[in-house]
Formats: C-alpha cells, sequence, structure tokens
C-alpha cells in the first residue's frame, strides 16, 4: 500500500504543470449543472465581450445577481468584467432596480407589468455608451434577468440589440423533496438527501448554494424540503431551526421553504388526543405552530400535505373533509401570506371504485369551498406518475379552485435514474392536453396558469431527482428533466425542444453537429420508455414495491391497486382497462367532448387505447395489423429506440468530456439491456393469454415466463420506508 502511495505520488509529480493548472483538464463529473460557464469559443466569445458591470450588491440578493455574473461572464470570456459605477464606456452591462441603481433609475423604463418576479433586458445606450441593462421592479428580478443574460451568452445567442420582458406565468414554482429526516429519499435514485440534518443548523453545506443557484437559473422559487410522507418531527423546534437555517441560505435567491406537515401532528408532537380539524384546541395548536414558524422564518412559504391517501393521517379519521383540514391550516398560515398546498392524490382502501376515478369523486364535490389561500395539488394523471397517462379529469373540473399541477421529475416509473428519458414532452403534452372545461381551447396549462378561471394564485410541483450524487440526479441527463421542468414551471408553454436546445449547449457544447443529433435522441426517448415498458394505454405494470423492472403478473396482496392485473386485465379475449360507460366510465368525468372521444373505440387516440378499453387481441390498429402484432412490435420499437440512442453516442465521442461520455455511454448499454428485459418478460406473459405467435421476425424472449417471474430486487433503490 506504501509503495503504491509513493508511485501515485511520483507519477502526479511527473504531470506537467499546466495540465494540473488548467480548469479545462479537470474531469467534469456534472456538479456543475448547466451552469459551468466554460470558455467560448473565440468568436462567441468576442460577440459576447463584457467589458465592464455596473451592479449594486448591498443586499444579499443584489450581491448573488452580482456575483454570477463575475463568475459567469469570468468564466465564458476568460476576464471577468471590472465593476464600475459609472458608465464611462461601451458594452457595460448595467443591472438593478429603480431603488437599487440610480442608473436605472434614469433610464425611466416602463417596468409596469413585469411583476415582483418579472425583468427586462435590454440594449441601451447611456451617456452615449452603448450598454446592456437588466432591470425589474425587485431584487429577485434582476437575479432571473442575470441568469437569463448568461444563458444567451452560454447558448452563443447575440447580445446585441436585445429587447427582452419576461416574467413567470406560474406565481409558485417549487420542487417537493419526498426527502426523509434520515436521509432516505423516497424514489430517490441519486443517493441520499441533499439536507444534511444531523449537522444543522451549523454547518451550511456549500452545495445549499449551489442547489439554490441552479434552482434560481431556472425560476424556482421555492423548495418542500421534507418528503409527503413524513414525521411529525419536521414541525418540532430542533427541526424547524435547521429549517431556519437552510431558508437563510435559500432567501437571497428568491427561494422559499415550505414544509410538509403530518396531519396526525397534533397528536405526535403536541400531547392532544385528537387531530380532529374541527376541534378548536386542534386549531389552536396549529396557529400557534405556524406562529412559531413565522417568529423563525418570516418568509416561510406554508405547507403541503398527503392527507387520507396510502395510509397517511388526515381529516377522513374523523368524519371531516379535505376542504375541512385543508382549511384549517390554511387560517393558521394566512395571517403570515402563507399557503396550504392540498394534494390530491388520494384513493381509499375501502373505495371499490377503479382508483382512476377517486380523486375526482372525493374532491370535486368540495370546488368553492376551499379557503383563498389553498391549492389543490393534483399529479398530471389519474393513476400514478406513469410513463403515459391521459389528463387527470379534475384539470378543468374544479372552476372555483386553484389547482396545481404535481409533476414527477425523479424517474420512479421510467427507468430510475440509469435509463435516458427526457420528461419535457410528457410535461408538455399533459399541458397542452384540451380539457375543453370553457369549449376548445381550455388546455390544462390554462387551467394550472389560472387564465381559465382567473385565478391569481396559481403553482406547479416537481417532484425532485436530486440527491448527494455528484452530478445531483444520478445520471448527467436527469438533469434535463430538473432544468426544463423549471423552464416549464416558468412558462408552461414553453416548448420542450427549444428547452432541450438551451440546456444541452449549456451543459455539453454549442456545436450544431453535436446538439442537433443529441436534441433529437432525447426528444424520442420518452416514448421509447412508454413502447418498452407500457404500449398502447397499459399501466402500472413495474415490480412491486421498489417499482423497478416489469411485472405484469403482479397479483394479490394487500389490496387490488397495488397489482398489475388490476391494471391490464389481460386474458383470453383481449387486453385493457374498460373505462368506457359499458366499464368504470370513468370517462363520464371529463367534459363531454373528451368523454366521446375516450370512450369510443373507433376514436380514442392510439396511445391511450388500452387505458380506456378492453380490448379483443385481433383487434384492427390503424396500422392494419392485429391489436397483438401491434404491441408485439411496439416493444420491439422501444428497444431498438435505445440501440439508435446508444449509435448516436457512440458517434459523439471526442466531442464532449470523455468522463461524461463514458457513464452515458455505459447507462445506455444498461438501459438496452433493461429495454430488452422489459419486452422480453412481457411479451412471454401477455403471450400466456393471447395465444398467438410472434409477428414474423420477431425474436421470441430469450428466458421462460417463470424465469422472469423469479427475479428478485431485495435492494432496489428509492423503495417507500
Ligand atoms: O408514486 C407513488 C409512490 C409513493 C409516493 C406516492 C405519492 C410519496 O410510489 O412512493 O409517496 O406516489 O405521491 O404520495
Amino acid at each position: 500500500m506504501w509503495c503504491r502511495c509513493i508511485a501515485a505520488a511520483a507519477a502526479l509529480a511527473m504531470l506537467p504543470v499546466a495540465l494540473l493548472a488548467s480548469p479545462s483538464a479537470l474531469a467534469e463529473d456534472g456538479y456543475d449543472v448547466w451552469l459551468r460557464y466554460r470558455p467560448l469559443d473565440q468568436a462567441h466569445s468576442a460577440a459576447a465581450a463584457v467589458p465592464a458591470l455596473a451592479a449594486p450588491a448591498s443586499t444579499p440578493a443584489q450581491g448573488a445577481a452580482r456575483d454570477e455574473l463575475l463568475r459567469g461572464l469570468g468564466g465564458l470570456l476568460g476576464t471577468r468584467p471590472a465593476l464600475i459605477e459609472k458608465v464611462d464606456r461601451d458594452g457595460a452591462l448595467v443591472l438593478g432596480t429603480p431603488a437599487s441603481s440610480p442608473l436605472v433609475a434614469g433610464l425611466e423604463l416602463d417596468l409596469a407589468g413585469l411583476g415582483e418576479e418579472g425583468y427586462l433586458i435590454r440594449s441601451v445606450r447611456i451617456g452615449g455608451h452603448a450598454a446592456t441593462v437588466i432591470a425589474a421592479n425587485q431584487d429577485i428580478g434582476v437575479l432571473y434577468g442575470a441568469f437569463h443574460f448568461l444563458r444567451l451568452a452560454q447558448t452563443g445567442q447575440s447580445l446585441s440589440s436585445l429587447d427582452l420582458r419576461e416574467s413567470p406565468k406560474v406565481k409558485i414554482r417549487v420542487l417537493n423533496h419526498w426527502d426523509n429526516l434520515d436521509r432516505h429519499v423516497e424514489r430517490g435514485y441519486a443517493g441520499e438527501s441533499i439536507w444534511d440534518w444531523h449537522r444543522l443548523p451549523d454547518w451550511l453545506d456549500p452545495r445549499y448554494t449551489d442547489y439554490a443557484r441552479a434552482n434560481a437559473s431556472i425560476g424556482i422559487n421555492g423548495t418542500v424540503l421534507n418528503n409527503v410522507n413524513t414525521s411529525a418531527q419536521a414541525l418540532t423546534p430542533m427541526y424547524l431551526d435547521k429549517t431556519r437555517a437552510l431558508a437563510g441560505v435559500f432567501r437571497p435567491y428568491g427561494i422559499k421553504v415550505y414544509l410538509s406537515a403530518r396531519f396526525s401532528a397534533p397528536i405526535e408532537i403536541g400531547g392532544l388526543k385528537t387531530a380532529d380539524p374541527l376541534d378548536p384546541a386542534v386549531r389552536r395548536w396549529w396557529k400557534a405552530k405556524a406562529d412559531e414558524i413565522y417568529a423563525l422564518i418570516p418568509d416561510f412559504g406554508g405547507f403541503l400535505v398527503k392527507a387520507n391517501s396510502e395510509g397517511q393521517p388526515g381529516p377522513q379519521d374523523y368524519g371531516r373533509s379535505h376542504a375541512d383540514g385543508a382549511n384549517m391550516l390554511a387560517e393558521a398560515v394566512a395571517p403570515h401570506g402563507g399557503i396550504v398546498m392540498w394534494r390530491a392524490f388520494v384513493y381509499s382502501h375501502e373505495e371499490p371504485d377503479d382508483r382512476a376515478k377517486q380523486a375526482y369523486t372525493e374532491f370535486v364535490p368540495y370546488d368553492g369551498t376551499f379557503a383563498d389561500n389553498v391549492l389543490v395539488q393534483v399529479k398530471n394523471g389519474a393513476i400514478d406518475f406513469q410513463p403515459r397517462e391521459p389528463f387527470h379529469p379534475l384539470f378543468g373540473a374544479m372552476p372555483k379552485t386553484p389547482l396545481m399541477m404535481e409533476f414527477q421529475i425523479t424517474k420512479e416509473y421510467l427507468g430510475f435514474a440509469t435509463h435516458l428519458a427526457y420528461l419535457a414532452p410528457m410535461y408538455e403534452e399533459a399541458l397542452r392536453a384540451d380539457t375543453h372545461a370553457r369549449g376548445p381551447g381550455s388546455t390544462v396549462a390554462k387551467v394550472v396558469d389560472g387564465t381559465l378561471e382567473g385565478h391569481a394564485l396559481t403553482g406547479m410541483a416537481g417532484v425532485a431527482n436530486i440527491g448527494v450524487d455528484r452530478n445531483w440526479s444520478g445520471s448527467h441527463f436527469d438533469q434535463a428533466n430538473w432544468y426544463a421542468y423549471g423552464r416549464l414551471a416558468w412558462d408552461p408553454d414553453a416548448g420542450s425542444r427549444e428547452i432541450a436546445q438551451d440546456w444541452v449547449r449549456m451543459t455539453f457544447s454549442t456545436d450544431p453537429a453535436f446538439v442537433a443529433p443529441v436534441v433529437d435522441m432525447m426528444m424520442g426517448s420518452r416514448e421509447a420508455v412508454v413502447d418498452y415498458m407500457t404500449p398502447l394505454g397499459l399501466h402500472h405494470l413495474m415490480g412491486r414495491g421498489h417499482h423497478y423492472g416489469p411485472g405484469p403478473w403482479v397479483a394479490g396482496g394487500p389490496r387490488a391497486d397495488w397489482t398489475s392485473v388490476y391494471y391490464h386485465r389481460a386474458d383470453r379475449n383481449g387486453i385493457g382497462f374498460d373505462r368506457s360507460a359499458g366499464g368504470s366510465d370513468a370517462v363520464a368525468q371529463y367534459a363531454a367532448p373528451v368523454a366521446r372521444q375516450f370512450g369510443d373505440l373507433a376514436t380514442v387516440p392510439e396511445e391511450f387505447l388500452l387505458w380506456f378499453h378492453h380490448v379483443p387481441w385481433d383487434h384492427r390498429m390503424a396500422s392494419g395489423r392485429t391489436l397483438w402484432d401491434e404491441l408485439v412490435l411496439r416493444y420491439g420499437r422501444g428497444v431498438d429506440y435505445v440501440k439508435s440512442m446508444r449509435r448516436t453516442w457512440d458517434g459523439l465521442a471526442g466531442q464532449v468530456d470523455a468522463e461524461r461520455h463514458r457513464q452515458v455511454a455505459v447507462f445506455l448499454a444498461i438501459q438496452e439491456k433493461e429495454a430488452q428485459w422489459w419486452r422480453d418478460a412481457s411479451i412471454a406473459y401477455f403471450q400466456t393469454f393471447s395465444k398467438r405467435p410472434l409477428p414474423k421476425g420477431e425474436a421470441p424472449p430469450p428466458h421462460t415466463l417463470e424465469y422472469y417471474e423469479s427475479l428478485q430486487f431485495p435492494f432496489a433503490p428509492g423503495d417507500g420506508k
């Protein structure tokens, strides 16, 4: 051992000094996410030259914007801009609010309509010199503008003749961490939680600041620190003090902290006998708890609650409604300006009805009864973050209640962190879906951004994919999902392809010969997962508990709606869940035109076929093939797409650093293996019902069904516990 160390030290000493010192020679491990600020090529850096910066820094938020520009421009251009107070040369960048910067005030810009978080970036002249101004009404708008300016530089766009105005379309843009206090992350595939609770509040890991920078760069303005399946401990004084410390790090970046609240906390940590929301002592307890939190964290965001869902306590334990529960908490935080995000992800143990119908059934009757500071948080689809789901029927069905969108960024059902699946097309598909609630064009995006019903309180949540892995998300490409979520929360009408282009340029390379194939590869990647896991509207067919790998045979156990057979209903006649009028009639929860389209075998889009219908194996598909043949081909198509991603990526070796290239390449190999496994196991299983041969040229599964069924993964990551 000793000898080997000496040898290694000697070898290191022989490395050229320049190599050790040069940042570009350092391996890229993904820690810098899309804020890498590596030197631009000569042409771009000449075009983007910013010789001087006039930026106030008398508050932490102002300092954050100035520091980011110094760091970013210094990295991109090779020299840090000079800090100036007066514009005495061409090319200066001037930032601030009219209150923080006399230069900005002197420009008399039209900042009306930008709101608290919006900004403008404009090419102007100051004292005869050409300059660029980033101006806003509040410091946070300036920070967002600074990040936007850096993005333009990073992605190689022109920085002259700028005239941009931006403000977010959605008010609350939060990450939901499903992080437990013991640092286990439920459905987390990037290592343990980044919140080092044990060493908080004293040790403030620099990572917390980088987390805030990354989030602010995409407009995320809130974070729920703890799992929705939470312990009441998170609300004890000891943990609140730790939360206060984190809030202090995030504040300059415009990020508020929120906590998941356990509904039974008054019993567990308050010594009360009940958590009945109509009990005066319980109400007093929550008010006092809110007062205690706001005394520590004056800008605390509020509570997120999972109640009466999957065994969590809630108001129904006392015969009360979701509205009773939400309104009690809302009353406690209202005097402080806080909000309550009350989840609609509910399905009851006793309820024999189709699980897809239960949230609607439970929530719609309470429309109009929630307090003004309550948002009901609804998953994009009615089951559970499947690779593809039709939009949740609650969107459009509760006009008097602000509904916030909940997307899952962590890939619980899309191959964990090893599969390359760019999720923005899935988010976009949900946001663009037309609810027809107020006639054609009533998209989910308009429900979420409040324009359909005129709600000012609006929100979007993304279940985070962040952990202590060096690259934060467990894989390089999973950073794109965090990034895209933030961009879509800011602007639900943004396009997933444009977002991918920005991300690839910032994360890897601006070379068009690299960007184009990688963006193409990303754009089709989620559809590939749909194909090799759950084509044609199939859903919820994964391994039990950990959700790793195929498990279409999963049956029995504590509840029917935790099995696969409940969802696919394959038998000798056909396959699929009949949710038409003749079946569970879940289609009736949609507005009439949507219900008609989904409810009719002749008009239902093929991607939702088996979601809404039980279909004979020999049913003719649009392709002219039988359903069985089509199903088999779709599985294979998914595997083929992964093979093509591997070819594309292998062909790009040398165009990105070797370290990241290699990890992506190996992960794609894992993905191919697992895609093949999904295809083979699913076909082996469904063929026992279809009893039909595989279409010509399709290889039979290499193993028996018993083999696939026998595979066990007791230590798969991310399980709930
Ligand atoms: O997707 C399911 C997950 C659970 C999760 C639950 C929820 C936090 O399998 O792990 O619990 O949804 O959204 O509450």
